[in-house]
């Protein structure tokens, strides 16, 4: 135990403040027809990652305790986030789409910052229409943790202790360096201004507090919800040197060879239909590729799978964790990621930042490029940010020793984030409100994924995604995506979920009907056409910086 400890005694202050509330008797079975006690849930979220990093979603990567949450529970082939950090957040706290939640575009991160648009899709934080998993919770009696990166919202009464989080640590605000975050990302426990130790790493500190809250949740009657936000593997390339050391050299073969080996595994495992063809490759041939390059591009690669493999590490001191205070059989562990690998930096896809700060603790946007994305998102079409596979699918492994039996199987019913507020107040019994501190609050848009545990269909019309005017409809095994611009394109997800046959001349009716269902969509969920520019007249608020561990000279 690190820092923690010191502070304690405010974290303790905070809890002993807020009010008991009685549990809500309804909540006393599951969903999934349990033993009557109700599960911890636990979300762990990873910042940043490739669909076939992980092992057991086809990668080189070693992620041994990832691995066995999956060998032991259940791998959904087909879940979607919305292809960026903060209205991914937004979605999967408040179980509606991004622009509902008021984070239809970006999180406002400095006071004049352009991100606040005026619209109420597009505010550039959490609106007040929206009510979070941790705030639904607390009626029910759930003890509510966070620990890692919030991004939804960065100015005072917007955090997560402002938004039914009992006790929090971690990073207000977006990427940072993970040895020595900026003072102004806004490194917290609860309010309070927390500066680095000198063996400061965000995933390690992350965790340490992770554990302190599943050691504070264990001596409680009601069971906890905790929501673990790594901002690993995002850029800055930051990781330990014995963690890279495990990788370098690995990567000399080239992304065509990871790439190719990906492909088979999963076509092995069945994430992956051979009839899917794997998506063309956006990079130059490795044979191509300068040597003077080759130890660089493999140093920038082996630095972001180091950065996985710690994620994994610590993973593995969580499950040890709950196995030692008798939880872990009890709870439910969901582990996904925020959006597809990170192609940003396209005007260098050897990767962005001087190759002198890799296995530094400088650098900022330091990251491994496009080519590299590519191969992590193996066999999908582009990156972060689009809403091509490549953007929006996720790996999603569900644990639960308890209730989950078929073990090591494969879940592809398609299910989004918007799906994890429902399933996680089935599992609570716990009511999702209409109405919230007298606002009003819109009906969620997911449904519970407890069904799919025992292999049951969902009832569901579509799924849709818009991100800075890239858009899509999921309807049933048909998929219509379009990158701004560009025209809609459809494919049939089960013969063809790597996008590479449009049937959109063949399929006029069907193609025109996804249209009209999504303008409906975006009309009825406040999407705006991209770009998006200011409303006219509006004049956003004025926000104060908060003060900053330097500020507050602590
Ligand atoms: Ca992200």
């Amino acid at each position: 135990m690190k820092r923690r400890d010191f502070i304690r005694t405010a974290g303790l202050a905070a809890a002993a403040t807020a009010l008991p509330i009685a549990p809500n008797p309804a909540a006393q079975t599951t969903g999934a027809g349990g033993t009557g006690k109700r599960p911890n849930i636990i979300l762990i979220m990873a910042d940043d990652m490739g669909y076939s990093d992980i092992g057991c979603f086809g990668g080189e990567i070693e992620t041994p305790n990832i691995d066995r949450l999956a060998s032991n529970g259940l791998r959904f082939t087909q879940f979607y986030n919305t292809s960026r950090c903060c209205p991914t957040r937004a979605s999967l706290l408040t179980g509606l789409y991004a622009h509902q939640a008021g984070i239809g575009h970006m999180t406002v991160e400095e006071p004049h910052q352009g991100y606040d648009y005026g619209y109420p899709s597009y505010r550039g934080s959490l609106n007040e229409n929206c009510v979070t998993i941790a705030e639904a919770l607390k009626p029910a009696g759930y003890n509510t943790y966070m620990s890692g990166k919030w991004h939804v919202g960065t100015f005072e009464g917007m955090w997560p202790v402002d938004r039914g989080f009992d006790e929090y640590f971690g990073i207000i605000r977006g990427a940072c360096n993970f040895w020595k975050p900026e003072p102004k990302r806004l490194l917290l426990h609860n309010r309070e201004r927390i500066r680095p130790d000198e063996d400061f790493y965000t995933t390690d500190d992350f965790t340490d507090y992770a554990l302190d809250f599943v050691d504070d949740a264990s001596d409680k009657e009601d069971p906890f919800f905790l929501y673990l936000s790594y901002n690993a593997p995002h850029w800055p390339l930051h990781a330990h040197d014995e963690d890279v050391a495990k990788y370098r050299g690995k990567y000399k073969k080239g992304w065509d060879a990871i790439r190719k080996e990906r492909y088979e595994r999963m076509i092995e495992m069945g994430l992956v239909q051979d009839q899917w063809e794997l998506s063309a490759q956006d990079s130059p041939v490795w044979e191509d590729v300068p040597e003077e390059e080759i130890d660089t591009l493999d140093h920038r690669m082996a630095i972001y799978a180091a950065q996985i493999d710690r994620m994994d590490q610590n993973i593995g001191r969580l499950l040890k964790k709950l196995e030692d205070v008798g939880e872990l059989d009890n709870t439910l562990i969901l582990f996904f990621v925020d959006n597809g690998a990170c192609a940003e930096g396209d005007d260098d896809p050897f990767g962005s930042g001087p190759k002198e700060q890799l296995g530094t603790k400088e650098g900022y946007f330091l990251t491994y490029g496009g080519c590299w994305a590519n191969a992590s998102n193996t066999p999908y079409r582009y990156y972060k940010h689009y809403v091509h596979e490549g953007g929006i699918a996720s790996p999603l492994i569900a644990h639960w020793p308890e209730q989950i039996k078929d073990h090591g199987t494969l879940r592809h019913e398609p299910t989004h984030l918007i799906d994890l507020m429902p399933t996680v107040l089935d599992l609570a019994g716990a009511e999702y409100p209409t109405e919230y501190n007298g606002n009003v609050i819109p009906p969620v848009e997911g449904v519970s994924m407890l069904p799919v545990f025992d292999d049951r269909p969902l009832d569901r019309e579509a799924l849709y995604f818009e991100h800075e005017g890239n858009r899509a409809v999921r309807m049933g095994k048909w998929k219509l995506v379009a990158a701004h611009r560009e025209p809609w394109r459809l494919y049939h997800m089960e013969n063809d979920r790597t996008e590479t046959n449009d049937l959109s001349d063949d399929l006029p009716d069907l193609r025109a009907k996804m249209i009209a269902l999504y303008d409906i969509w975006a009309n009825r969920c406040g999407v705006l056409p991209w770009p998006v520019r200011r409303k006219p007249g509006f004049e956003p608020p004025e926000r104060v910086m908060p003060k900053t561990w330097v500020d507050l000279g602590l």
